[in-house]
């Protein structure tokens, strides 16, 4: 794929969907304050170079999983916003008619086989898509989002053995935030790490900044055609921060705010920020990009506020096992 002359497209492409997001997660967590969102909300403020940079190089058609921190890479992956947002508000309009929320946001009409709330759950969803579309014939291909602590879990081994063993069309995409939840990742993870673990298993790994998102991007193009060419899953391992605490009623006062100050130093917006800067755009043309999108989602949570609640009669709809729910097992 040729970049020359494309690339500063490229680039603001890349800079408006980290804008769409960071608005997005912002507007979401002042209507979560304002008592307008039911339920906590995990947030991915600092790490939307990896979503952006991934699903800018997926087609339509291409599916990706994720996890609980999902926002992000729904967004990226071209789910409507109107959906989302009225998902976590719990309205009838929602992706998932409101029964989700923030951690099962799914939208299959753009590839988003959904978030997870079950840690290292999207990895297998993940592999059987990829084996699927594999016995389709199909050249679609999955991006499975998932976090450093999801790789002490054993979906990850069996997840990455089985896609490995049947050279199936997966780009497993680790966004290295250094935490699971609260603990160092490092203080529960034997061993090298995700890279390590995945070559062991014989899927080749790249490794990259993941707060760079021209980096994530040059990574993921190269990756995706591999993957595409049929050649079997890969890994790409990006390290990021995650600037806010674990969910929304987290203040992450167990951080040490000297780091905290030193990520939102580097974040990643501000960095493609000063990139686009320095190569000629001018900064009133990032402001209008900024602007738009605070002002999209400024419209979707009021829209999503005075939008109507589910009928309380479907509720039992769309659950499984339904007879032991209502007690008659
Ligand atoms: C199977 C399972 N175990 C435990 C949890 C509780 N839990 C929620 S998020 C999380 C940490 C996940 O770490 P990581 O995937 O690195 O993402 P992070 O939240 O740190 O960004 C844990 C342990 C869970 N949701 N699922």
């Amino acid at each position: 794929m040729t970049r020359i002359g494309d690339n500063r497209a490229r680039l603001l492409a890349l800079y408006t969907t980290m804008c769409r997001i960071r608005a997005f997660e912002e507007t979401a967590l002042a209507a979560h304050k304002a008592g307008e969102i039911p339920g906590p909300l995990h947030v991915s403020i600092g790490q939307e170079a990896v979503a952006a940079g991934i699903c800018g190089n997926l087609r339509r058609d291409d599916r990706i999983t994720s996890n609980h921190r999902g926002h992000g890479h729904a967004l990226a992956k071209g789910a409507g916003v109107a959906g989302m947002m009225e998902e976590l508000f719990g309205r009838a309009g929602g992706h998932c008619r409101g029964k989700g929320g923030s951690m099962h946001i799914a939208d299959f009409s753009v590839g988003m086989l959904g978030a997870n709330g079950v840690v290292a759950g999207g990895i297998p969803i993940a592999v059987g898509a990829a084996q699927g579309l594999k016995l389709m014939g199909s050249d679609a291909i999955v991006a499975c989002f998932f976090g450093d602590g999801a790789i002490n879990r054993g979906p990850f081994l069996e997840g990455l053995n089985w896609a490995a063993l049947y050279r199936l069309p997966v780009l497993f995409v680790c966004e290295d935030n250094g935490v699971a939840a609260f603990t160092a990742t490092a203080s529960v993870t034997a061993g090298p790490g995700v890279a390590a673990r995945a070559e062991a298993l014989g899927v080749p790994t790249v490794s990259v900044d993941g707060n760079d998102a021209a980096a994530v991007d040059e990574a993921a193009a190269r990756l995706v055609a591999e993957v595409r060419a049929g050649t079997g899953p890969r890994l790409l391992h990006a390290t990021t921060y995650r600037i806010t605490g674990h969910t929304s009623t987290d203040p992450a006062a167990w951080r040490d705010p000297a780091a905290v100050e030193a990520a939102r130093a580097a974040e990643p917006i501000l960095r493609l920020r000063a990139r686009l800067l320095s190569e000629g755009v001018a900064g009133s043309t990032l402001d209008i990009i900024q602007g738009d999108a605070l002002a999209e989602m400024a419209a979707a949570r009021s829209s999503a506020l005075a939008a109507p609640w589910p009928d309380p009669a479907v509720a039992w709809e769309d659950v499984q096992d339904i007879g032991a729910v209502a007690g008659e097992a």
